[in-house]
C-alpha cells in the first residue's frame, strides 16, 4: 500500500461526515434566518417576509377560504410559520453549498466565504435589501468557521468531528438568540412618523374623541365607540414598512393628466376628521372583525379631480403590499384619504402613510398602503374578487351580542354594536324568549359622519331556566335585516345573532 500525500490525508481529516455537514448547514441557516431578523424586524426585508407573500398570493382560493371561514388567525399565524420553515430551509441548503465548496477546494477559508455569498445573495433575491442579507452572510460565515476553522487537520478523530460540529451549533444558537432578541425588540413602528396636521384640526380631534367617550354607553366589557383594539386583516403576514419620504400616490387610467403626490402634498391639503367604521367580508356573523375609529385625512376626490377622468366606470386601488381592488367610481365619490388615526399618525398595521376610506363598503376595499389610484374604462376583478369573494359592495346589516353581564340587582345586562354602512342604525330589539316577543334596547347617541356604527344595551329580568336571546337591527332606511342566516362567503355574513343565557 502506497502512502498518501499529506495535503490528502488532511483534506480528508477536514471532511465532516455526512450526517455533520447536514447539522452544521441547518445551524448556519438559522443563524442566518436571525441575523436578518434582527436587523430587518418584521418587514419586507426579512428574508422571510416575501416567502409569506407568495406563499398567500399563490395558494389555491379554496384554501384561502378555508383558512378564512375555519382557521380564522390561525391561517395567518400558519403561513407565518410555513414561510419561516421554508425561508430556513432555502438558507440551509445555500449554507450547505458552501460547506460543499470548502470541501472541493480543500481550503478552510473557502466555505465560509462561499457560505456567507451564497446566503447573502439568496437573501438579497428575496428582499431586495443589502443590509439584512450582509447581516445573513456574516451570520452563516460565523456558524460554518467555526466548524472549519478549529479543525487541525491533523486529527482524523471522533472527538475532533464532534468538537467542531459543537463550535458550529455553539456559535449557532448564540447568533440566534441575539438575533431574536434583536429583531423583537425592535420597534414594528419606527418607520412611522408624528402625525402634523394644523392646531384647528387636532382640536376638533380631541373634541370629537371626547363626544365618542360621552356617547359611549356605561357597560362592562363593551367596547366604546372609537374602538380599544382595532381588528386587522391583511393579505400578508409581514406588512409593508414604507417610510412617508419614500411613499407616492399616482392617479392614472382614463384621465386627462396623471398626477402624482407626495406625502407632503397630501398632508398640507385641507384636512378633515371623520368617524368611519369597517367591517370585514370574512369576518362571522358574530364575529369581532368590526371596528370604529375618528380618521384624519382628505376627501379622495381632492386627489382625483386635479388629474381629470374621463370616461371611466370604476376605479382599481393598488397597494405596496400588491393588493388591489376594483368597484364603482360612485363609491370613489365618497371617500377618504387617512392618514391620521384617532390623532395619531396611521398605525403601519392600518396602512401607514396613507389609506382608502370608502363609506358603507365592506372593509375589503378601504385599501390600506396606498399607492396607486387607477381610472378603468371597463370593470376587472380584485384581489379577493379573483378568489371568489363579493366583497365589493355595501355592507350587511348586523347587531353583534358580545357582552352578558350579572348586574348588582339581579338583572342581567346583554349588549353589542350594531353596523348597517352609510344606512345608518335606526333601532335594535332584543328577544329573551328566543325571538317570540321584542324589546327595544337603549342605543348609544349618534356620532357625526355616514359610516358610524353604535352601541345597543339590554336589561332585564332573567327567566329561571337558560334562556335564548335573539338581537335584530333595522337600518335607518326603515328595513329590518333579514333573519336568514348566511354564512360569510362569498357575500359577507348575514342573520340574528342568538345566543343561550343561563340564569
Ligand atoms: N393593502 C391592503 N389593503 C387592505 C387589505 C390588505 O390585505 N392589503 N385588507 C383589506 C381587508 S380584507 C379589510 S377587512 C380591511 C381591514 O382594515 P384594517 O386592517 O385597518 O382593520 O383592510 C383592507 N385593505
Ligand atoms: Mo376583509
Amino acid at each position: 500500500m502506497t502512502e498518501q500525500p499529506l495535503s490528502v490525508r488532511r483534506a480528508a481529516a477536514r471532511r465532516l461526515p455526512g450526517a455533520a455537514t447536514v447539522i452544521v448547514s441547518l445551524f448556519a441557516g438559522l443563524a442566518g434566518l436571525a441575523a436578518s431578523y434582527a436587523v430587518a424586524g418584521f418587514t419586507p426585508s426579512f428574508v422571510a417576509g416575501p416567502i409569506a407573500s407568495l406563499l398567500s398570493r399563490e395558494m389555491p382560493a379554496a384554501v384561502v377560504r378555508f383558512a378564512i371561514l375555519v382557521l380564522g388567525d390561525l391561517g395567518e399565524t400558519l403561513n407565518l410559520v410555513a414561510a419561516l420553515a421554508l425561508a430556513w430551509f432555502l438558507l440551509t441548503l445555500a449554507a450547505s453549498v458552501g460547506l460543499a465548496a470548502g470541501r472541493r477546494a480543500r481550503s478552510r477559508v473557502v466555505a465560509p466565504v462561499v457560505g456567507a455569498a451564497s446566503t447573502g445573495l439568496l437573501s438579497v433575491v428575496l428582499t431586495g435589501a443589502l443590509l439584512p442579507a450582509f447581516a445573513t452572510g456574516a451570520a452563516v460565515s460565523v456558524v460554518i468557521a467555526a466548524t472549519t476553522l478549529s479543525a487541525d487537520g491533523r486529527t482524523p478523530d471522533v472527538a475532533a468531528d464532534r468538537r467542531r460540529i459543537l463550535g458550529g451549533v455553539a456559535s449557532a444558537v448564540t447568533v440566534t438568540l441575539a438575533g431574536f432578541l434583536l429583531g423583537s425588540g425592535r420597534d414594528s413602528d419606527t418607520t412611522v412618523a408624528p402625525l402634523e396636521v394644523d392646531r384647528s384640526l387636532e382640536s376638533e380631534t380631541e373634541s370629537l374623541l371626547g363626544t365618542a367617550e360621552t356617547q359611549s354607553l356605561d357597560v362592562a366589557g363593551l367596547e366604546p365607540l372609537v374602538s380599544d383594539s382595532f381588528y386587522e386583516v391583511d393579505i400578508n403576514s409581514v406588512n409593508p414598512d414604507r417610510s412617508a419620504d419614500s411613499w407616492e400616490l399616482s392617479v392614472t387610467g382614463a384621465v386627462e393628466e396623471e398626477r402624482t403626490y407626495t406625502y407632503d402634498d397630501v398632508t398640507s391639503m385641507d384636512a378633515e376628521n371623520q368617524f368611519v367604521s369597517l367591517r370585514c367580508v370574512g369576518e362571522g356573523l358574530n364575529g369581532r372583525k368590526l371596528d370604529n375609529a375618528l380618521w384624519q385625512g382628505v376627501p379622495i376626490m381632492d386627489l382625483v379631480e386635479p388629474a381629470v377622468p374621463t370616461e371611466g366606470c370604476c376605479v382599481m386601488l393598488r397597494a405596496a403590499d400588491g393588493f388591489y381592488e376594483e368597484f364603482p367610481l360612485s363609491a370613489l365619490e365618497d371617500g377618504f384619504l387617512a392618514f391620521g388615526m384617532n390623532g395619531e399618525a396611521l398605525p403601519r398595521g392600518h396602512g401607514y402613510p396613507a389609506r382608502a376610506l370608502i363609506p358603507g363598503h365592506w372593509g375589503e376595499i378601504n385599501v390600506k398602503w396606498l399607492t396607486e389610484i387607477e381610472i378603468l374604462e371597463t370593470e376587472e376583478d380584485g384581489y379577493w374578487e379573483e378568489r371568489g369573494w363579493h366583497g365589493t359592495g355595501p355592507v350587511n346589516t348586523v347587531a353583534k351580542l358580545h357582552v352578558e353581564n350579572d348586574l348588582e340587582d339581579g338583572r342581567k345586562q346583554v349588549a353589542g354594536h350594531a353596523y348597517a354602512g352609510t344606512r345608518g342604525i335606526e333601532r335594535v330589539e332584543v328577544s329573551t324568549d328566543g325571538g317570540d316577543s321584542w324589546a327595544d334596547a337603549r342605543l348609544s347617541g349618534p356620532l357625526p359622519g355616514e359610516d358610524v356604527w353604535r352601541q345597543w344595551a339590554y336589561e332585564y329580568d332573567p327567566p329561571e331556566r337558560s334562556h335564548e336571546v335573539v338581537v335584530r337591527a333595522t337600518d335607518g332606511t326603515g328595513t329590518l335585516q333579514p333573519r336568514e342566516e348566511e354564512s360569510p362567503y362569498p357575500s359577507g355574513a348575514s342573520g340574528w345573532v342568538s345566543k343561550s343565557v343561563d340564569p
